[in-house]
């Protein structure tokens, strides 16, 4: 019996500084309720859903920092979008800022995603461990980039879990540049990989690079992860021109065969949906990439104990 699932990725427009969490959600159930008529059974959000792309901006006081922050999941604003979620029978994944406090008074912030079952239960967490950018303004940007001074490297690894049928992990944003990423994923059998992203279509890091390339990354950084690991990976992005800055969009859906099986074609809030067949990757996972009959791990070690480049002695 094939092992279908309907999926959807539920791409954002902007979110601006000031637009509130309920309004917010209300996008996403909108979006939610699309995906359901259109048979979606698992719907992916993007990465920081709830609020601005906040990164992009130095914040003053720790007051403002922590207000685009959730310090627990549901709460007030997301518990409807858990709900309609649950009435729907629809599990989706929700990237947000998440504030862990833990004893001592202590308190983590993370850049987080949850994966919530068809019965409004989450079901798993990641927490982002690839942060790009850097901890301190640069002066001459432009546009900031500043995860690293926002977010603690996620503590949790990247997990799959066993749920809705399928065995599911997820990654955020830039883990998806990262071959690690889908090869952890894919040593725990994940079938299904989903991810959100917010990402700026002039690199951040480089003024000279031109433009089409961003989308080209993205999609190329998709597919091979999904290809060299014989799974789905659902991309949802948060587009358009977010508080004046413009954020690529391309969500996708790509098949374990590494295509295309859907893509947006705008840069607003837009339902993009595929019918997945979990076991549309099985032939690639015992022939091509059968990790238990060709991998060699005997010669792998530099990729777990060096993190930089280290040449040869000239
Ligand atoms: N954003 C971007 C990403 O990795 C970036 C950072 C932008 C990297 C453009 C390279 C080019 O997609 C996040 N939030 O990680």
């Amino acid at each position: 019996m094939p092992r279908k699932i309907v999926v959807a990725a539920a791409q954002m427009g902007p979110v601006a500084r000031d637009e509130s969490r309920w309004h917010v959600v209300d996008r996403l159930i909108s979006m939610m309720r699309e995906a359901h008529r259109r048979g979606a059974r698992l719907v992916v959000f993007p990465e920081l859903a709830l609020t601005t792309f906040f990164p992009r901006w130095a914040l003053q006081s720790e007051e403002e920092v922590d207000s685009f922050f959730e310090t627990e999941m549901p709460n007030n604003a997301t518990a409807p979008l858990f709900e309609v979620a649950k009435e729907l029978g629809v599990g989706f994944h929700l990237g947000y800022a998440e504030i862990e406090a833990v004893a001592g008074g202590k308190r983590h912030h993370y850049n987080t995603a949850i994966l919530v079952d068809q019965k409004g239960k989450i079901a798993g967490k990641y927490r982002k461990v690839h942060l790009p950018g850097y901890a301190e303004p640069q002066p001459h940007h432009p546009v900031q980039h500043l995860e690293k001074r926002y977010f603690e490297v996620g503590n949790l690894g990247f997990p799959a879990f066993r749920t809705m049928d399928s065995i599911m992990g997820m990654c955020i944003c830039n883990d998806r540049r990262w071959p690690e990423t889908y090869r952890v994923l894919g040593l725990q059998g994940a079938e299904i990989i989903m991810l959100g992203y917010n990402t700026p279509s002039a690199n951040p890091s480089s003024a000279s690079e031109p433009l089409h390339l961003g989308m080209f990354h993205n999609l190329l950084s998709m597919q091979a992860g999904a290809y060299q690991n014989a799974a789905w990976v659902i991309g949802a992005a948060k587009a358009g021109i977010e508080e004046g800055v413009h954020h690529m969009g391309g969500s996708c859906i790509i098949a374990p065969t590494g295509e295309i099986a859907a893509l947006a074609t705008t840069e607003g809030d837009e339902v993009i949906t595929a019918e997945c067949d979990l076991d549309k990757g099985t032939y690639i996972r015992e022939t091509i990439f059968n990790f238990a009959a060709h991998r060699r791990i005997e010669h792998y070690k530099l990729i777990t104990e060096q993190t930089g480049v280290v040449p040869p002695p000239e």
